[in-house]
């Protein structure tokens, strides 16, 4: 009897799927198409056990896509720009290219080891300048379509070593370098105007009805729509107005106060003559270091200072105090608010600590709120102190309100959103260089789609002290004005690396395009994808800028879809001793290493049995232990079975037989259920792991071809999960070709029908139980059975049985007396 050494028949089956090209992208022009796509790596340096999950679920689906008679896309390749290679670069002096591509090397090698089913001929690679061409390529289709623009931007800035810092290489407000305090400085920069797109992007994520409730709820977060008004206040003796964004119109009467960020444009103004002037700019100051998340934390204290000035409330005409205040951004709205403390949260306790008037216009419609109020009344009621809308309720109010003020000219429908155009200008070197040249005569001119890529230049300083290290190369710097020829200068920035990860999946579709970005026939044929399997911290950039990217792309003709993503699938985190593996917490376990002592079928199949895919899965070492014997009685059911793939058939209609048949269609029904439609891997393994038990339970004289077809099921059904293992024992049973190429097994429905019968048991006409007896039963047995069954028994104890009435295959009444 052959042995499971999975060391030796892994690497084997790895390389003849090699050589011959199993895993190509099929295209037969008579199967449908089926695109599983795996969200791209990083190439840090080596797999972690989360890659290992979400390979091992894509490589299902796609193998399973694949076994139904799809024609499947299932790629891979690397989001290969970023920084830790400059980091890299800068602290152990290797370049980050080299640094980049060993890692890449290093982790298609394990992604191989893993027998994971890829198209190794459509890999893309961001840093390749035959991808960053097209990144380029995008960032001019923006550009084109007034959607790229530049203006002035803080960025983070360490005195000390003279350099722009990205936000990762902030800690705590430190450099992560040299320690020293962090400030802001302002430069120019590129950013894409999303916020142009943000209704489209909000409004089509109900089209999304495959994708997990909890990412569309933070992407509707972060978009962060908000209806209302925004309300023009005149000022006291300037000519200025201070116009404010409100949700809530309906409280204009209960204003006490305004508020304006402390970076208001017209602060500087407003306290020019004040008496309140020093005190104001001294906390402008302070504000203007403290970060946002400081300033605007909702347990943080709410700190201001009057402005010694005042606006006129459109309304009454009252004289309303100007504040400046923390909890003000200058970003949101139009960085200015109006003051209802009687009815916002925030603006009570500022007018608690500060002692303005708290004025009460809207009150529930079932009882009176406490004079003097102690808390903002927040929720709908009816509106009071508020002249010809009192006893409306508020949310007629609104609209009233706000149609009011747009009659006078001093206010008018609005909306605000939250998110901010994407700012895409790094000041690093690993990046896709941003394709404008600055030129005295035309200004800034985009470079032409034909002189593209232009190359990322290999020699440059990486030594803090310049604004970005493409400015110390003066080759690079140096060029002609694409537009007059005359002398012109590079933009010295690269693009943000989600700039990359925005598109890539239409480059899988024809990765050898050196024209276009992508070939837009074969997008048609394999878009959108079917399946995005990926962590759930992509939950809002990446996913949110490649639907981004998609509109655009649809705007510019070039798909004719708005969502690249049909669903869309979150796996949890791999955790150890209930927490995430890290090296911090020492708690790491290494691929390589499972992958060494058990093989990559175990670390695959215990990956996906030990959690349904988006839960969080604990890693525990009695569980591997416990997937690798699965296989190994998998291993030895087939070595010890050997004999009845010869067999003549024996009794196929005998009970066993037809017991195990059922099982064996029950299994494959649940599996494709499990693998194709729900996604949950784990029970589908179970159900397996179940059928082998029953055909080790299978008597040996019983009909030793539906023990065959039922072994010849199991390793069909497995083979996505472990495919290795099931090559290898498919071979030995003398199967033709490679199990991967077989046809999924389909389910015989006639075989799922149970040869039993359930019958209502009644006492006195009440139905007290139920039984289930043979088809074939007589109706004696069915009377005794019923008779005996314990529940009855207890409405029957200790009386007389008079009658029992038998309708076949329904109901059995039993009457008892006494
Ligand atoms: C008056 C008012 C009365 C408000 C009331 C609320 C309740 P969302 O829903 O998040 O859009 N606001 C407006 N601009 C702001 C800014 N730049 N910084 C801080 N707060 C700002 O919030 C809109 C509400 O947040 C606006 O409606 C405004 O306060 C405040 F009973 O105006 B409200
Ligand atoms: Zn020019």
């Amino acid at each position: 009897e052959l042995q499971y050494v999975p060391a030796e028949i892994e690497p084997k089956w790895q390389n003849l799927w090699e050589e011959t090209g199993l895993y190509r992208t099929r295209e037969d022009a008579n199967r449908p198409h089926y695109y599983c796509l795996e969200m791209f790596p990083y190439p840090s340096g080596k797999l972690h056990m989360g890659h290992v999950r979400v390979y091992s679920i894509g490589d299902v689906v796609a193998r399973v896509k694949r076994m139904q008679g799809y024609n499947v896309l299932h790629p891979m390749g690397w989001d290969a720009f970023g920084m830790p290679a400059e980091n890299a670069a800068i602290q152990h002096g290797v370049h980050p290219r080299l640094w980049t591509y060993e890692n890449i090397d290093h982790m298609r090698q394990q992604q191989k080891r893993l027998g994971v089913s890829y198209d190794w001929e459509r890999e893309v690679t961001t840093c390749a300048p035959d991808y960053y061409k097209f990144t380029q390529w995008m960032f001019l289709l923006f550009y084109h379509r007034g959607l790229a623009y530049r203006k002035k931007a803080a960025v983070n800035w360490c005195p000390h070593c003279v350099t722009v810092l990205a936000n990762e290489q902030v800690e705590n407000g430190r450099c992560w370098r040299c320690g020293t305090e962090v400030t802001k400085r302002e430069l120019e920069q590129w950013f894409l105007r999303i916020t142009d797109y943000a209704d489209r992007l909000l409004e089509d994520l109900d089209q999304l009805d495959r994708w997990p409730e909890r990412v569309k709820v933070m992407q509707r977060n972060w978009i962060g729509r908000s209806t209302g008004a925004e309300v023009e206040f005149a000022l006291e003796g300037r000519p200025e107005t201070i116009r404010v964004f409100t949700t809530r119109p309906d409280t204009l009467l209960g204003v006490t106060y305004m508020v304006l960020a402390p970076e208001h444009p017209l602060v500087p103004a407003l306290i020019e003559h004040s008496s309140e002037r020093n005190r104001v700019e001294a906390f402008v100051e302070e504000m203007r270091k403290a970060s946002e998340v400081e300033r605007t934390a909702a347990e943080g204290e709410k700190r201001g200072v009057f402005t010694g000035t005042y606006a006129i409330h459109p309304l009454t005409g009252d004289r309303v105090p100007i504040w400046v205040a923390n909890y003000v951004l200058l970003d949101y709205g139009t960085g200015a608010v109006m003051g209802v403390p009687a009815h916002d949260e925030r603006d009570f306790a500022f007018a608690k600590k500060y002692n303005l008037p708290i004025r009460v216009v809207i009150r529930p419609e079932d009882r009176e709120l406490p004079t003097p109020p102690v808390e903002a009344y927040v929720e709908d009621g009816v509106l009071v102190n508020s002249g010809r809308w009192d006893g409306m309720h508020n949310r007629e109010a609104i609209h009233a309100i706000t149609a009011h003020l747009e009659e006078m000219g001093k206010g008018r429908f609005a909306t605000s959103y939250r998110i901010r155009d994407w700012l895409i200008s790094r000041q690093r070197y690993w990046g896709a260089p941003i394709p404008i040249v600055y030129c005295d005569h035309c200004g800034i001119v985009p470079v032409p789609e034909d002189q593209l890529p232009v190359r990322l230049p290999e020699d440059v300083s990486f030594e803090p002290g310049t604004v970005s290290p493409l400015a110390t190369n003066e080759d690079f710097v140096q060029t002609t004005c694409p537009k007059c020829g005359g002398p012109g200068r590079r933009e010295t920035d690269t693009m943000d690396t989600f700039m990359c990860s925005s598109w890539y999946y239409f480059r899988y579709t024809s990765p050898k395009e050196t024209a276009r970005p992508f070939d837009p026939e074969a997008v048609r044929k394999w878009l959108p994808v079917d399946d995005y399997i990926g962590g759930i911290e992509h939950a809002v950039l990446h996913l949110l800028y490649s639907r981004f990217f998609t509109k655009v792309l649809q705007d510019a003709g070039w798909v004719d879809f708005s969502e690249p993503f049909r669903h869309l699938l979150t796996q949890g985190m791999v955790i150890k001793e209930g927490a995430k593996m890290s090296k911090s917490k020492g708690n790491v376990v290494s691929p390589d290493d499972i992958i060494n002592r058990y093989g990559a079928d175990t670390a695959r199949l215990f990956i996906l049995f030990a959690a349904p895919p988006d839960r969080d899965l604990e890693w525990n070492d009695q569980g591997v232990e416990g997937s690798h014997r699965f296989l190994h009685r998998v291993w030895r059911l087939v070595n010890q079975n050997r004999e009845v793939f010869h067999a003549p058939a024996g009794d196929r209609m005998a009970p066993a037989a037809r017991d195990l048949r059922r099982k064996t269609h029950a299994t494959i029904k649940k599996v494709t259920e499990d693998f194709a439609q729900r996604y949950t891997f784990n029970t589908g393994i179970s159900a397996i792991m179940e059928l082998v038990n029953a055909i080790y339970a299978y008597p040996a004289e019983a009909d030793p071809f539906t023990k065959a077809a039922a072994i010849r099921t199991v390793l069909l059904l497995l083979a996505p999960a472990a495919p290795h293992i099931c090559e290898e024992l498919w071979s030995q049973i003398g199967g033709t070709g490679s199990v991967h190429e077989q046809p999924w097994p389909t389910y015989d429905p006639a075989e799922l029908v149970t040869d039993e019968v359930e019958y209502a048991v009644q006492v006195n006409g009440k139905v007290r139980d139920h039984i289930v007896v043979s088809a074939s039963a007589g109706e004696e047995e069915v009377r005794q059975t019923a008779l005996g069954a314990e529940k009855i028994q207890e409405w029957t104890g200790g009386k007389r049985v008079v009658k029992v009435i038998v309708v076949p295959k329904k109901l059995v009444n039993i009457v008892v007396k006494g």
